[in-house]
């Protein structure tokens, strides 16, 4: 057989996977921020996460689901608000129901991934200034105590916190998330505070046991220079170095970059904390030198018109390009910096009439493959998401789901991706190289 008729197979105890967070899915999560942000009519078209898709209720249907379609892992995250709902007073019927979660998983042969922290703050925190204030890292390592002692047992991979740069940026410098500030001097503090809660809570969990391991998860948003002018290029790497290898650097030295707001630069626990990197991978965009319109720093970022493009972006406000080079472009890089084992923590897309999800998938699984063979150390990928949820500021408008979810309904059905996702996965392979399901 030539090589290009054979099967693409990956490596045995390769995790495939969905990724949720407790805000998206869970329903009735009064207690935090967004909730409150919501209530103030700031999503779009006035959406709610309301019910969301009813998890705190109930979770064995979609469970079922993930297992049914050859999932053998899933990323989910915890609700601090939940867990603490009040400062210093922890809920033991919340942690016992997370537990209870984690027990159907297994039950499923589903391997648990936990992430701690998902963009939601409890409002005590929120009320006392969120990740701006300086105790908030202490305050998350105490959180993470809690969480390590009720459901230690029942969980080895830990995501300390989901996407600082993205929660930092859309938070405290576009004005987009609660609480809507527009100051990029503080998305940096925020996010060199994130990183300070990063080391805080994988010292807590490492304390446990080596049977642990530890992630920080990171959005790694790929900037391309609009022209080959200087002065686009050298704009294009003020944004790669801000959103990502500002990142990159904290974790490998253990130092925070000075664009992380002076004061105190090493980080204690910060070098050791992390023992896998998460990867979350959507997209890039364009990077023009400073326009009418600046984004951020001196510069302004588009998608040009003549790509491909998610339903994602149609706002002009958020990027689309579905461009799988850019996964293998992120793992190298990652790899070759850090050397950490990696998990593909989040990539995916939104596609409501599922033209693009199927394709989608094979491009970027065939780039994972590609890093494979060339001997990066990828351990798993787990798709956004397993059903449409609650896409935050776009509200119910984005649908990323293997499944359809009808939120008034409560209906699901399953898009033809996932039912390809689910061949992929009980395969442990991608099909054979064609041009159709090839190339990226
Ligand atoms: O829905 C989000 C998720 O919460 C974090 N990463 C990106 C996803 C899609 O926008």
């Amino acid at each position: 057989m030539r090589p290009e008729q054979q099967q693409r197979t990956f490596p045995d105890g390769f995790l495939w996977g969905t990724a949720t967070s407790a805000h998206q899915v869970e329903g009735q999560n009064t207690n935090n921020q967004w909730w409150a942000w919501e209530q103030q009519g700031r999503v779009y078209q006035g959406d709610s996460s309301g019910d969301a898709c009813g998890w705190w209720r109930d979770v064995a249907g979609d469970l079922d689901r993930a297992a049914a379609l050859g999932q053998n892992a899933h990323r989910m995250s915890l609700e601090w608000s939940r867990i603490e709902p009040v400062e210093g007073q922890f809920d033991a019927v919340a942690l016992a129901r997370y537990r209870a979660i984690l027990e159907h998983m297994h039950q499923r042969g589903i391997t648990p991934m936990l992430t701690l922290h998902h963009f939601t703050n409890p409002l005590w925190l929120e009320a006392q200034g969120g990740w701006l204030h300086p105790a908030t890292p202490q305050r998350f390592a105490r959180y993470t105590e809690q969480v390590i002692a009720a459901l230690g047992d029942c969980c080895q991979l830990w995501c300390t916190i989901n996407e600082p740069s993205i929660y930092a940026g859309l938070s405290y410098a576009a004005g987009w998330w609660p609480p809507g500030r527009r100051q990029p001097r503080l998305a940096l503090l925020v996010a060199g505070n994130m990183l300070r809660g990063h080391a805080a809570a994988a010292t807590v969990i490492h304390r446990a046991g080596s049977q642990h391991q530890v992630g920080l998860v990171h959005n790694l948003h790929i900037y391309e220079p609009a022209t080959l002018l200087p002065q686009d290029i050298l704009t294009a790497r003020l944004f790669d170095y801000t959103n990502n290898q500002a990142i990159l650097n904290a974790l490998t030295t253990g130092r925070l970059s000075p664009v992380f707001g002076l004061g105190q630069r090493t980080v204690p626990g910060l070098r050791d904390a992390t023992d896998f990197f998460g990867l979350n991978y959507y997209t890039r965009s364009h990077v023009r030198f400073f326009s009418r319109s600046p984004t951020w720093i001196l510069g302004h970022e588009f998608t040009p018109t003549d790509v491909e493009q998610s339903d994602m972006g149609a706002d002009g406000k958020t990027y689309g390009e579905i461009y799988p080079a850019g996964l293998y472009q992120a793992l190298e890089r990652i790899y070759q910096q850090t050397g950490l084992p990696i998990y593909i923590t989040e990539t995916g897309l939104p596609d409501d009439d599922d033209d693009q999800r199927p394709r989608f998938l094979l491009r970027h699984l065939s780039a994972v493959h590609r890093a494979l063979q060339r001997g990066i150390d990828v351990r798993g990928v787990f798709i956004w998401s397993l059903l449409d949820n609650f896409e935050w500021a776009h509200g119910w408008h984005l649908r990323f789901g293997l499944y359809a979810f009808d939120e008034r309904t409560g209906e699901r059905r399953l898009r033809p991706s996932g039912a390809l996702y689910a061949i992929i996965a009980r395969a442990n392979a991608l099909p054979a190289l064609t041009r159709e399901t090839g190339g990226f």
